[in-house]
């Protein structure tokens, strides 16, 4: 008997609607075609994996001027003209202060058994030390209330880039040696307080964003260009200010509290995964994070770094050094992009490959697909340096998001973004690199900072006219994620 193309088609597709029953392994049957495609590619994470979501105080907090707030950079920066798209600032942000209890019902409805969030510096010291402003903790301290009603562990930062104003005018922000020992008090304050409910801080998110962009680029707060010595200073300060807080959270926090950092320390991936190129690969992680991560794992400066800043080195002593290195309880990585690196004979063993302008990127123009980062990071801060507790403090990506005749918006390449990467967490995971959990940026659309309320990065969408969160097709992903505990 002849079949037509037509008889092939009917059988299949009557094979198709009729596979709501298939034998599976053992006696159990799988009633789904969804379970069906979820059993064959069984990519689970552990079982007490926690998943998370990340936010930052200025970028979702709003009341800029409650309860004794004092301005910050950002606010200076942002209302500066031309420093932002479109002239936006803070000021109201997501509204996040007075909506926190609607943000955490998202939560919920995700599932998400952490949130990372980030203390705002000038609500807790409106003076940057000195006198503390009980109204200004009280926030956090309803906030973690809220959190821990529901079932979600609070994870806080201390310093997510708003440093009050007043110490960016009597210190010069972090380059005075002064700031970072303001930052230690506050830490050590805010750890006090909270540390009952409070069991994870992280110091200071991303040295190499902040640093870099505020103090050597001008494109961040406080929006100023140093010459090189007074910048490689700058740096020291701001790893300084890490050590020094890390101690002060010891001194005056609950015995059980840990304490890290969340670092978006350079990637560096293996151009293709053999021996030669994993060894650069390896080494080049070590030399091009040099200056923050480097340091603050080894207690030391690398001798190319030294060599290479030559007289505009920063000046340091032993003391400090010791600082800087102080123990931590656990490393946070924020990870969106690869820097690909290759072996060569030079006599740093390394090249970094720039990416060809055909390579694809998110709708942030720096914001280049390379799933295997989520790999090869926490891979290279275990083997190098034996970390034994890492979280991806953020991973994320930034889409153009419009709503679509139904309200919702189908954001298909954040899905493909995140279900890639995930593919590539679980890799490491299966490995028993001990990624302890992974903090998504971020819970809604939020002020991304130079570029304003542009480049949107949430699982849910926000309408900036009314405030209303409507989650994105990507929520109802990242919510499957966590259900199954496995990425498919
Ligand atoms: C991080 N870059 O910032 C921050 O921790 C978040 O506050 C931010 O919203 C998120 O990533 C998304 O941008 C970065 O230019 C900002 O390479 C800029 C860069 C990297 C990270």
């Amino acid at each position: 008997m002849k079949f037509s193309r037509r008889d092939f088609a009917k059988i299949v597709g009557s094979a198709a609607l009729g596979a709501t029953a298939i034998p599976a392994f053992g006696a159990e049957q799988i009633n789904t075609e969804a379970a069906l495609v979820q059993q064959n590619n069984a990519r689970k994470f552990p079982s007490d994996f926690m998943w998370g979501s990340a936010t930052a105080s200025y970028q979702v907090e709003g009341a800029f001027n409650e309860d004794g707030r004092s301005p910050s950079i950002w606010d200076t920066f942002s209302k500066t003209p031309g420093k932002t798209v479109n002239g936006a600032t803070g000021d109201v942000a997501t509204d996040h202060y007075h909506r926190f209890k609607e943000d955490i019902a998202l939560m919920k409805n995700l599932g998400v058994k952490t949130y990372r969030f980030s203390i705002s510096w000038s609500r807790v010291f409106p003076n940057g030390s000195g006198a503390p402003n009980p109204k200004g903790l009280d926030f956090y301290n309803k906030l973690v209330d809220e959190l821990l009603k529901n079932g979600i562990q609070p994870f806080a930062t201390l310093y997510h880039w708003d440093l009050p104003q007043i110490l960016q005018d009597k210190y010069g922000g972090w380059e005075g040696r002064e700031t970072a020992e303001a930052f230690a008090n506050y830490a050590g304050y805010a750890a006090e307080k909270l540390s009952d409910r409070v069991k994870h801080f992280f110091t200071i998110n991303e040295f190499g964003a902040f640093v870099e962009l505020g103090y050597r680029i001008g494109i961040h707060a406080p929006g100023i260009k140093l010459p090189p010595a007074r910048f490689n200073q700058t740096r020291h300060h701001a790893v300084l200010g890490h050590g020094l807080a890390v101690q002060a959270i010891r001194a005056k926090a609950k015995k059980d509290t840990r304490v890290g950092l969340a670092e978006n320390m350079t990637i560096c991936v293996p151009v293709i995964e053999t021996d030669e190129h994993i060894k650069a690969a390896t080494e080049a992680t070590r030399q091009v994070n040099a200056q923050y991560m480097t340091v603050i794992q080894e207690g030391k400066y690398t001798d190319l770094y030294l060599e290479t800043t030559g007289k505009d080195a920063p000046k340091f002593t032993d003391a400090d050094l010791k600082a800087i290195s102080s123990p931590l309880d656990f490393v946070g990585i924020n990870i969106y992009t690869p820097q690909y690196v290759r072996a060569d004979g030079s006599k740093q063993g390394f090249a970094v490959v720039p990416h060809p302008a055909s390579f694809p990127h998110m709708i942030s123009p720096w914001l280049f697909v390379g799933p295997e980062a989520l790999y090869w990071g926490p891979r290279h801060v275990n083997k190098i340096w034996g970390a034994k507790e890492i979280y991806i403090t953020e991973n994320g990506c930034s889409s153009s998001d419009v709503p679509a005749a139904d309200g919702k918006v189908y954001d298909t390449d954040r899905v493909m973004y995140l279900r890639n990467y995930l593919t590539q967490l679980q890799r490491a995971t299966s490995e028993n690199i001990p990624v302890k959990g992974y903090f998504l940026w971020s819970l809604t659309d939020n002020f991304e900072w130079a570029d304003g309320y542009t480049n949107r990065f949430g699982l849910h969408y926000v309408d900036y006219q009314t405030q209303k969160r409507t989650p994105k097709l990507s929520a109802d992903f990242y919510k499957q994620v966590i259900a199954t505990n496995a990425v498919a």
